[in-house]
């Protein structure tokens, strides 16, 4: 199927043509993109044979080169020769690769360079039927890059590991820190441990898969929780080092991020390293540098005076040791500056803790979008950079593909062409598809780290300007067109992904965000839809889309209540900063414009709807605050800032007349909230009662309305002096006093709440003297049953005004002379919705 969503892919290339002719006019791309490349004129078939002299390249090297050349020629076909040269640039991985017509030739700092060169060649061929003549020189510039496995939640899997690592190799990372915070022999309580045999076994086989990759495999321990600053745990460290030293690590990390209490004495941490660095590391000889997390690990959370914790780090810790650094804040970007700071306290360049795209501070989102925020200036302030990606590793690859980009070549680093390289890296079957997910699912919504980045950025202006049009009482048909045609795309999008991707690990790790992006389409769709017939005036189709739309919305909050129920951050969100907003605007905006008269149910409008559910305050900040108003519960929607309430200051609600309160929930986030307010209802909004609470620091509920006449509940600042409150929570449930009347919810002007009837509770409904005599519209939801609407005459006898399955009825004000009933039945079971009478 093609997809229709119209986004040009350009591809991150390096269009190196020839100076003469155009014969090499493929497009090169190898990530990250090397420091050096020049195509020259020339190239072999790829029959071309090439002979390998006997001992001069290593077997993994050889096996991995026949991959993509012929290697068994014999003394007459082309040399292939792999040398390690002392004057190449000396940093691990540095090579050159020489393709000419004398033959191909791989100059490598060491075996790592030599690798990577073999890397380069194999992305050089992919695709292309000769292997051109070319002139590579290359290296990394920041010596240690990778990810660390440092997140809070499940920890990959086996299957994960082995893809990254596999991933990393192709791109030139080579550090991977393995430290999930929920493995407790990583952590407490059993990091002085043993790990169980088959863990070990898994270990084994992840440092020997990390070693045909070139990744140093780091182990961390996070003894810090309930460590004793003496010999026999500085000695249970040493022991289980030497233990994972018989697993085959070879790269060892010490974390003291999040922990309290004795652990964190940054002069007892540095005497353990240092321990380590001389009874372990210097007497082995072949561990790598060690790497020590800190307790302070970010601005935010250190002790600026002179002196203190990463001063002392700085001044004790032995200078091998690198020290890692998250940035400014927990969930940060990586800048210059913030480096510079550290880096003079810390004296040494830091090892950058990138917390991007983890996602356990905001498990119901994913963090698609680009590897953005890292300085590209600040190679220099760095020894390290690792990213901390999402427990869900195969959508971790796309952030961590612009880490590799960024950390081999950061001067040429551009987030959003590496990011738009990703997907065509990372799922070529699909790439438009899975980028189009991507551009919706980027967002960590509002989280405690205020970290945020962009979604849809292409899209925003095109919703900001349809509702701005929408608002206005006009339709601007360009943006609709764009609109309805990205929303298209999600959904074919959705589609194509689940079957084309051969990643299945990856689809099946974003299943429950691709099942609600296909619902957010097909919300869009319909959204869309209800706009065109509304604009058109086709009342009928108009609210055939609406339900539509409301219905695959229902669907997503199901699908947010059932799918990644962790205790956390609970559900699914998807488009959740542009598009799922946009989508719910419309239906807001376009149902308050079919139900005129009535409206939102502010406090403004009390004065035009008597009847009506409203909020209730003498408070000058509050007296415009919307309500949410529902089925089951109305709430005054959260205020962001501070409440000032003067003495006398109250708020609350007013209901309509057949609803009475059934319980109260309220964060006010007061701590001496009982000492100055009083909650309190009335029937008349005269005579006040308090109404009994349990309450604790501002946050509590009230549940004793049992047989109350009620209609007004409130808050009231009792003292005589100014307060102030957060209103974070006032929400008030509800229920009809008149099972039999639901007027109430019928005749709000509110789309967000409906009556329902079936077979066995048919029901009636009043009309109240402001809308008898008119002509009416019936906004209904019937999904396809037939249903009876009449009215009877004085004596009791049935008059049939509608029978059918239309969802959308008129019906004339000659039918109607007298009425001031209307009666709904049907022979359906399943309830049916009557969501508005409307003149
Ligand atoms: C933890 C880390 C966690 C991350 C993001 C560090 C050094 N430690 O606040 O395990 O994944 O933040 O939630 C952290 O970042 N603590």
């Amino acid at each position: 199927m093609m997809l229709n969503f119209k986004r040009q892919l350009l591809p991150l290339i390096l269009c190196v043509l020839s100076k003469v002719g155009m014969a090499q006019e493929v497009p090169v791309t190898v990530y990250p993109t090397p420091h050096q490349l020049q195509i020259a004129q020339g190239s072999f078939p790829l029959e071309q044979a090439f002979y390998v002299k006997s001992g001069s390249v290593n077997p993994e090297l050889h096996a991995l080169l026949s991959t993509v050349l012929k290697l068994d020629g014999n003394k007459k076909a082309l040399p292939l020769s792999v040398v390690k040269s002392k004057s190449l640039n000396q940093r691990s991985g540095a090579y050159e690769l020489l393709i000419d017509k004398s033959g191909l030739k791989i100059i490598a700092a060491d075996d790592r360079g030599a690798f990577y060169a073999a890397q380069t060649l194999i992305q050089l061929l992919k695709g292309r039927n000769t292997l051109p003549f070319v002139k590579v020189s290359d290296y990394p510039d920041v010596p240690f890059r990778g990810t660390v496995e440092g997140f809070y939640g499940d920890p990959w899997t086996q299957e994960d590991r082995i893809s990254q690592l596999r991933f990393y190799g192709a791109l030139k990372l080579n550090t991977y820190i393995y430290g999930p915070k929920d493995d407790p022999y990583h952590s407490s309580p059993n990091w002085r441990l043993h790990y169980p045999e088959k863990e070990e076994a898994q270990i084994k086989q992840l440092v020997q898969e990390a070693k045909k990759n070139y990744v140093d495999f780091v182990w961390a321990i996070h003894p810090g929780k309930d460590i004793k600053w003496n010999l026999a745990d500085s000695t249970a460290v040493l022991k289980k080092f030497e233990m994972m030293y018989g697993l085959g690590v070879r790269s060892f990390a010490v974390f003291f991020d999040d922990i309290e209490g004795d652990g964190t004495d940054a002069a007892k941490q540095a005497g353990l390293l240092n321990y380590i660095q001389y009874e372990f590391v210097n007497k082995k000889k072949d561990v790598t540098p060690l790497i020590m997390c800190p307790t302070e690990y970010n601005k935010g959370w250190s002790d600026p005076k002179p002196g203190t914790y990463l001063d002392i780090l700085g001044e004790k810790l032995d200078p091998a040791v690198h020290i890692m650094w998250t940035g400014n804040t927990v969930v940060a970007d990586i800048t210059k500056e913030g480096l510079e700071w550290v880096n003079k306290r810390i004296r040494r360049p830091a090892f950058v803790w990138w917390n991007f795209p983890v996602s356990d501070y905001v498990r119901d989102h994913l963090l698609m979008g680009p590897s953005y925020g890292i300085d590209i200036d600040a190679q220099k302030e760095m020894s390290g950079f690792v990213s901390n990606p999402m427990d869900k590793a195969e959508p971790s690859k796309t952030a961590i593909f612009g880490v590799s980009l960024y950390t081999w070549n950061m001067k040429t680093y551009q987030p959003e062409q590496a990011w738009i390289a990703s997907h065509r890296y990372i799922m070529p079957e699909a790439a438009e598809a899975f980028q189009l997910f991507n551009t919706h699912n980027s967002d960590p919504g509002p989280n405690g780290h205020r970290y945020r980045r962009t979604e849809s950025v292409e899209m925003q202006p095109y919703t900001q300007a349809f509702l701005k049009s929408l608002k206005e009482g006009s339709y601007s048909l360009k943006d609709a067109a764009r609109l309805k045609t990205e929303f298209e795309g999600m959904i074919a999008a959705a589609k194509e992904i689940s079957l084309k991707s051969q990643n299945k690990r990856l689809v099946e790790q974003i299943a429950p965000w691709l099942a609600q992006f296909d619902l957010l389409g097909k919300a869009g769709v319909a959204v869309m839809g209800l706009a065109e017939a509304w604009n058109n005036k086709s009342e009928a189709v108009a609210w055939t889309q609406y339900l539509a739309a409301e219905q695959y919305l229902e669907q997503m909050a199901d699908l947010d209540k059932k799918m990644n129920q962790n205790p956390y951050q609970p559900g699914v969100k998807t488009g959740s900063l542009v598009m799922t907003p946009f989508v719910k605007e419309v239906l807001l905006t376009i149902g308050q414009q079919m139900t005129p008269g009535i409206g939102s149910a502010a406090a403004g409008l009390a004065r035009n709807a008597p009847d009506q559910t409203v909020l209730y305050t003498n408070n000058a900040k509050l007296k415009s605050q919307p309500l949410q108003i529902g089925n089951q519960a109305v709430a005054i929607s959260p205020a962001l800032e501070t409440v000032p309430l003067n003495a006398g200051d109250y708020f609350g609600l007013r209901l309509h007349p057949n609803l009475r309160p059934v319980a109260l929930q309220f964060n006010l986030e007061s701590a001496t909230l009982a000492t100055w307010g009083t909650f309190e209802v009335s029937a008349d909004g005269l005579n006040w009662i308090a109404l009994p609470v349990e309450e604790k620091k501002g946050k509590g509920m009230a549940t004793n309305f049992d047989g109350s006449t009620a209609s007004f509940v409130r808050f009231r600042n009792k003292s005589d002096k100014a307060q102030h409150l957060y209103l974070k929570l006032f929400k008030l449930e509800v229920k009809t006093r008149d099972e039999a009347d639901n007027g109430v919810y019928v005749l709000d002007g509110n789309l967000a709440t409906y009556s329902t009837f079936s077979k066995n509770e048919p029901r009636l409904v009043h009309l109240p003297k402001a809308v008898q005599q008119s002509d009416l519209r019936l906004l209904l939801s019937l999904k396809g049953n037939s249903a009876t609407l009449f009215t009877k005459d004085k004596k009791g006898k049935e008059l049939v005004l509608y029978n059918g399955k239309a969802d959308y009825i008129e019906i004339d004000k000659s039918a109607l002379k007298k009425v001031d009933t209307l009666y709904f039945k049907t022979d359906a079971v399943e309830p049916l919705r009557i969501y508005e009478i409307a003149k």
